[in-house]
């Protein structure tokens, strides 16, 4: 009889809210006592779950893809979509465990944000990306919500807030036409007032989460200007009251790097009805409030993906031999995760931060400072944990050697599923030129300025406190770059915007790993977020090297 081959140790997860160092630590610095002891049952069942069952259902269900449908047997276009069952299952928990309700319930008042963001941090990673269409649901919701339109809120937002399955409906967002992805205001989709009601034509080049039952969407009335104020937002329902498609033809699904459980679809409109959701014009600007939202659930999925590849990889370190010891044990690899949790630990806090915001706000509480502090660090928050989730997720793949590049063992989706966070919802790019926008129509620079000055306040530990002074240096360099840009020229600004986006995103994180380190070390004697902003700091926060812009032309050209 041969010796038994040797066999590897899956990785393997536990309750993900127990083991949750990070997450526990923030939610006991943020949350009033009582409040925290009343969520954290459903926080440790989401923990449960998201670790044990629904993770093995993942795996189970990994080769599952959705399926479209045009036809049906009697040659009735029917254009059905079948998701994954972990799709199916994913929409039940997340209508009973309200993880859009809770935002407009609002039981905790100005925390009810970080509530709901702490559920779904747990939730994403073993949802295959259902946190699509609840961002989207949650956005619609928000959207409608400030529309003032009393019939559209009557008639859907109660579904979309809906902790019974059976009446529970997820929304799409459909903006992206193949004449401009980014730039929104390029679509081509026109709406015609046909006695009395409207109806649209055109073609959506990407509509996530088709198996919507409805949709917030961009069209043209007839006669309207060119650009993003001539569109005006409307409401959509795919089906009629029969269950057929309501004029809409689904032209394919996607064949897309990640997200592969997401059904993104081309669609036809050829007449389909809709509602105007606020007046027939200045639609870029009616759907803000939604993409701001999903932005804000970009950056906590982020936030998510990071820490499930670094779950991953750690429990595998514990087991992995290599060279006569476990990966853990060998300084090298254990110096590489620490980079990885040093990242991540930066992107949680800023992501929460911005959940905190958006939560005052709607709460009424924010004052006028914070509001603008939300509208400027939401672009900040999105852009640069998707970045750092990119980065985080192919060290993590790569934790695992060979394995990691293997399709079964369910590990490459993490890094295919993140490559999509810095391009939906808003670019780079795109977002960094959001941010000029923002601190221009703000009190800009001096607004983060003024806020890292308070958060750096309780900061007394030595061992901080050079790093407190760090931040602060590099904001003042990013002001002093962004003047000098700015007598230069406006292409000097936009050329150098996404360096000048990171650089402070990457202080806000500093500064938020600050003030939670001083934090922990009061309250937990805990010294590993002190070593986390240690690391985060020697990683590097100011990005703005200096870069000439004839390198960029000869470069970008390559004439
Ligand atoms: C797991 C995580 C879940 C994520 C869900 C994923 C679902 C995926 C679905 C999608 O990907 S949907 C497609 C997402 N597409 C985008 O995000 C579009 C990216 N492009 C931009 O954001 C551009 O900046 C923009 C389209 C807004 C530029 O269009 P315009 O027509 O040039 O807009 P303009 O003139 O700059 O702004 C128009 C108005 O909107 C202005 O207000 P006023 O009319 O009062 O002057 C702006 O201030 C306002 N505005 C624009 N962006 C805003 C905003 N206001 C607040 N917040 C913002 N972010």
């Amino acid at each position: 009889m041969p010796n038994a081959p040797f066999v590897q140790v899956p990785p393997q997860l536990s309750n993900q809210y127990a083991a949750d160092r990070v997450l526990r630590s923030y939610l006991s610095r943020t949350l009033p006592p009582d409040m925290l002891m009343d969520i954290e049952p459903a926080l440790q069942r989401m923990g449960e779950l998201a670790g044990g069952e629904l993770y093995r259902l993942q795996l189970a269900d990994r080769a599952s893809e959705p399926r479209h449908v045009p036809w049906d047997a009697w040659g009735n276009r029917i254009d059905r979509i079948e998701v994954s069952p972990l799709w199916r299952e994913a929409e039940r928990i997340a209508a009973q465990q309200g993880l859009v309700a809770i935002a407009h319930e609002r039981r905790h008042g100005e925390f009810s944000r970080v509530h709901q963001f702490a559920l779904v941090y747990l939730f994403a990673p073993s949802s295959d990306i259902y946190t699509c269409p609840l961002a989207m649901t949650d956005g619609a919701a928000k959207s409608l919500s400030v529309s003032g339109n009393k019939a559209l809120i009557e008639h859907a937002v109660p579904h979309l807030l809906s902790r019974d399955p059976s009446a529970f409906w997820s929304s799409g967002q459909w903006m992206t036409e193949a004449s401009g992805g980014s730039d929104v205001g390029l679509s081509e989709t026109v709406a015609r007032n046909e006695t009395g009601a409207w109806r649209l034509y055109g073609r959506k080049w990407f509509t996530s989460a088709i198996a919507s039952p409805m949709a917030l969407t961009l069209a043209r009335p007839v006669g309207n200007a060119p650009g993003g104020a001539g569109l005006a937002l409307f409401y959509v329902e795919t089906r009629d009251a029969g269950g057929m498609p309501n004029r809409i033809v689904v032209n394919r699904l996607k064949d897309k790097l990640g997200t592969r459980k997401v059904p993104t679809a081309e669609l036809e409109l050829d007449g389909t009805p809709a509602q105007l959701v606020y007046g027939t014009s200045d639609g870029v600007r009616h759907i803000a409030p939604m993409l701001n939202v999903t932005r804000v659930w970009n950056a906590i999925n982020a936030v998510a993906l990071m820490r499930r590849g670094i779950a991953l990889a750690r429990d595998y370190a514990g087991r992995r031999m290599a060279f006569g010891a476990k990966l853990i044990d060998k300084p090298l690899h254990a110096d590489t995760l620490a980079g990885m949790q040093a990242e991540y630990e930066g992107a949680f806090h800023l992501a929460f931060f911005v959940a905190e915001l958006l939560g005052r706000d709607e709460a009424g509480n924010a004052s006028a400072e914070q509001l603008e502090l939300l509208r400027v660090l939401t672009p900040v928050a999105k852009l640069v944990t998707a970045k750092q989730a990119v980065a985080v997720l192919s060290e993590a793949v790569e934790c695992f050697g060979g394995a990691g590049y293997v399709e079964d063992t369910g590990l490459p989706q993490l890094l295919r599923d993140a490559q999509v966070l810095p391009i939906w919802e808003g670019t780079t790019n795109v977002l960094a030129l959001d941010l000029l926008r923002a601190l221009h129509d703000t009190a800009g620079l001096p607004l983060l300025q003024r806020e890292v000055s308070f958060l750096q306040q309780g900061v007394r530990e030595p061992a901080l406190l050079r790093y407190s002074a760090q931040v602060e240096r590099v904001l003042e360099q990013a002001a002093e770059w962004l003047a000098d840009a700015a007598r230069n020229s406006t292409e000097a600004v936009e050329a150098g915007a996404r360096r000048f986006a990171m650089t402070l995103g990457r202080a806000m994180e500093l500064a938020l790993l600050l003030r939670h380190a001083q934090w922990t070390l009061e309250h937990e004697q805990d010294a590993r977020a002190v070593a986390a902003a240690r690391r985060f700091a020697a990683h590097g926060v100011n990005r703005l090297t200096p870069m000439r812009s004839e390198d960029a032309s000869l470069l970008a050209r390559d004439a």
